[in-house]
């Protein structure tokens, strides 16, 4: 063999050996979560309802978070809102009391959206809202002290995608993972720059929630980069990606965007294979985002508390949204339902928290959570003769009872499936929560 050759055959086998290493790093990443990992994972699942913040200067506008896109505003032009964001009644106890009443247990909030304005103060961005506008304060700052002080988790959105920054080059043709304009080293080096000051600024943050991958699925996003860096500063966050695919090597949850797993109704969802991580999904509380002046399609309690149901029962998390008005107030019409919805937590959280779902398919009657030998069956559509088959399989039923109440319920068992009798059930409750327990 030539020497020629020989040196090229060898070159060829150390690139092999470091694509496959790279590639078993990353499968090693995926399949094996660290203690840590796995510590942060189950407790996530244990929350299983959180609140949603999108909250930016195209608040001011009032008609969603893509305002500068949709009605094509220069960026130069759209820029100038931040003179006069100046949400002086915000008040993170506020906020976290709402998320508490509601019976939630974490909080997302953007950090940075696609208009790259970041709501905390950087230092490679001037553009944010302690450097760049009247307001002066960290409102980051002041909810995760308050998340701290009343137990509620904080994790932060994260847009990967951004409409104004020269380096990103909206629009840009991508040839060979980049950007033909712009400078993406630059870019991935200053989303990694902002992710080190999100993580080492609030140490106290639990989960970064990516979002905008989609903008460039040819780019190289240097994701493995990126997950790495998160999990070596710190090792207990939880990474989630909303890019619509299947979940990727170093995520640690999978997102589904106004849809339950498996479902694709919003159109996200095509390519979305369900993973084996946990399951989070994201809904509004009318149609919009960001606050939206305009947007009167509020969703009721009822809708709400099925969506949140039908969530655990197919074991993804709710992550219910609101976009906070430019002074920094939540609008009547969310504070009043979520008020309503913590009602409904207060007697029924049980059937919820702490559950897993996929337990059994959904049925026409709603939907299984349980947790160990206890079954909680959500009859959210009450069969006109009260009767619900559960199939339990070679499961005993040794007791039925009303959540509600704690109205015992009688049943029959028979080849398989339990046959519950649900005369002393209200009909049009929200949803009729009967508990089971098996023999173990
Ligand atoms: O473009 C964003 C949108 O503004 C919003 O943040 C949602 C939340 O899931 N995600 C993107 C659309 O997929």
């Amino acid at each position: 063999m030539g020497k020629a050759i020989f040196i090229r055959l060898n070159a060829l086998s150390i690139l092999l050996l470091l694509i496959f290493s790279t590639v078993s790093a990353q499968t090693d990443v995926a399949d094996q979560p660290s203690a840590v990992q796995v510590k942060a994972r189950q407790h996530f699942m244990d929350m299983k309802f959180g609140l949603f913040i999108h909250w930016g200067v195209y608040s001011i506008l009032g008609d969603g978070e893509w305002i500068m896109h949709s009605r094509k505003i220069p960026y130069t032009n759209y820029k100038r809102l931040a003179d006069f964001f100046n949400p002086q009644d915000f008040n993170a106890k506020e906020w976290v009391a709402l998320a508490k009443n509601t019976g939630m247990k974490y909080i997302t909030i953007t950090s940075r959206h696609h208009d790259g304005f970041s709501m905390y103060p950087s230092k490679v961005s001037a553009y944010n809202i302690v450097d760049g506008t009247p307001y002066k304060k960290d409102p980051l700052m002041e909810l995760a002290k308050e998340c701290e002080r009343e137990g509620i988790e904080l994790r932060f959105y994260y847009s990967l995608l951004d409409w104004g920054r020269d380096d990103y080059a909206f629009g840009s043709e991508i040839l060979d993972g980049k950007p033909v304009k712009g400078d993406w080293e630059s870019y991935i080096r200053f989303m990694k720059t902002q992710l080190t000051e999100l993580i080492t600024n609030y140490p106290s943050v639990k989960g970064i929630w990516f979002d905008g991958e989609w903008d460039r699925k040819t780019a190289d996003w240097h994701l493995d980069e990126i997950y790495a860096l998160i999990h070596r500063l710190n090792p207990a966050i939880m990474i989630g990606n909303n890019h619509h695919l299947a979940p990727k090597p170093g995520e640690d949850f999978q997102l589904f965007e106004k849809d339950l797993p498996g479902n694709n109704s919003a159109g996200f969802s095509a390519e979305a294979k369900i993973g084996k991580i946990p399951l989070e999904t994201c809904e509004t509380m009318n149609g919009s985002w960001g606050f939206n002046i305009n947007d009167r399609k509020y969703k009721s309690v009822k809708e709400l508390v099925h969506y949140l149901v039908n969530a655990a029962g197919k074991d993804a998390n709710f992550l219910l949204n609101i976009g906070p008005m430019p002074n920094g107030k939540i609008q009547p019409e969310f504070t009043d339902t979520l008020a309503k919805i913590g009602e409904w937590m207060k007697l029924n959280g049980e059937s919820i928290y702490g559950t897993r779902g996929n337990v059994i398919a959904p049925q026409p009657w709603g939907v299984v959570t349980a947790k160990g030998n206890v079954w909680y069956t959500h009859v959210m559509k009450m069969p006109a003769d009260r009767k619900v088959t559960i199939p339990v399989g070679n499961k005993k039923l040794k007791h039925a009872e009303l959540l509600d109440g704690n109205v015992k319920v009688s049943f029959k068992q028979h080849k398989g499936t339990v046959i519950l009798f649900l005369e002393k059930a209200v009909p049009d409750s929200l949803d009729n929560v009967v508990k089971l327990k098996f023999s173990l």
